[in-house]
């Protein structure tokens, strides 16, 4: 192995600790706790799975949650119904709707109803046209693309001036992970299902941010050498020597990558983490906007 693994546990635990620190400084001070509301529609199991490690990450930083888990059928009226009364709701700091909602809902109205001061996953409308636009910030940077940019600084990436490569365009990963690497000055390239020639445009890539859910599929051959490679992609496989029968890659092929990269991220272990923790630090943040 040439490449540098970076850890994202071991990073996720770090900001989970500074987080928990600044609660505990706030619960001392007689505030209030800052308290996320999540909100499921349905029954997909990685959802659910996302949702309770989401709940159990704000008790052990100190920090309230309240669960909404509604069924499937659900209608729009009363999903919309919810999330006006948790932007009313003062003992709420922060509104998450953990996507994607089942077809008959529509997330758009959804997300731009949420109360931009409590929008700790910044998908609203307001929070990513501020992303998209220069020297405007936004309240709330979206959990996973905040987690990759983090995992590059951290470990010393240089990303001003890099040739960057973002595999997927989708709302919630690919394109706000896009205009951030943009927002730090790299050279940005977005691929999707209809670019042409993968392998070339990623070959000329000093950092990859894969996140298109296809197992696997950037292969060692494709890594220019010394690139950082931050892969998001969460692809379950059959393993039969696993007690559950099965367990997670990403969309890199790890071991071929490892060899060439300079920086790589694992799967599990990674970016993963950090979702969680970036909402956590969003989290805070929004009790604390909302303590002016
Ligand atoms: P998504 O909404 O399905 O978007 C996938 C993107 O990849 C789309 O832009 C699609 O192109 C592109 N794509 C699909 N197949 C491709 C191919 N063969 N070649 C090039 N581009 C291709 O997925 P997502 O929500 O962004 O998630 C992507 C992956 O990240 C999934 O594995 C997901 O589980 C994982 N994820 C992980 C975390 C985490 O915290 N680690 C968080 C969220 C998601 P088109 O736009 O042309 O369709
Ligand atoms: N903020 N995140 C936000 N909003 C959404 O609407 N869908 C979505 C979202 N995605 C999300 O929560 N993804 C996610 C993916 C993986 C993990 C957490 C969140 C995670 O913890 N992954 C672990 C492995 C978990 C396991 O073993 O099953 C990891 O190490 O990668």
């Amino acid at each position: 192995m040439t490449a540098q693994l970076i850890d994202g546990k071991m990073i996720a635990q770090q900001v989970r600790d500074e987080v928990a620190a600044t609660v505990a400084k706030r619960t001392a001070a007689g505030k209030q706790k800052p308290t996320l509301a999540t909100v499921l529609v349905g029954d997909r199991p990685d959802s659910q799975a996302y949702v309770k490690s989401k709940g159990k990450a704000c008790e052990e930083l100190g920090m309230g949650s309240v669960s909404h888990h509604l069924p499937a059928e659900t209608s729009q009226e009363e999903l919309e119904k919810l999330i006006k009364s948790l932007n009313d709701d003062k003992t709420i700091n922060g509104i998450l709707v953990q996507l994607p909602l089942p077809s008959h809902l529509n997330e758009e109205r959804v997300l731009q109803l949420i109360s931009i001061e409590k929008d700790v996953d910044g998908f609203s409308p307001i929070n990513i046209g501020r992303l998209a636009q220069k020297g405007r910030e936004p309240l709330f940077v979206p959990c996973t693309p905040y987690g990759c940019i983090y995992l590059l600084e951290k470990s010393g990436v240089k990303i001003e001036g890099a040739n960057a490569v973002v595999l997927g365009r989708s709302n919630i990963v690919g394109m706000p992970a896009a205009l951030l690497l943009i927002g730090k000055n790299a050279t940005v390239t977005v691929c999707h299902s209809r670019t042409q020639d993968l392998p070339g445009t990623v070959r000329r890539a000093d950092i990859l941010i894969a996140a298109i859910g296809k197992t696997e599929m950037v292969r060692g051959d494709w890594i220019k050498p010394g690139a950082a490679i931050i892969d998001v992609g969460i692809n379950s496989v059959p393993d039969a020597t696993k007690k559950s029968g099965h367990r997670l890659v990403g969309d890199v092929n790890f071991n071929e990558a490892k060899e060439v990269a300079g920086f790589i991220t694992p799967v599990p272990g990674g970016v993963g983490p950090m979702t969680i923790a970036m909402l956590m630090k969003n989290t805070l943040r929004a009790a604390e906007i909302q303590d002016k």
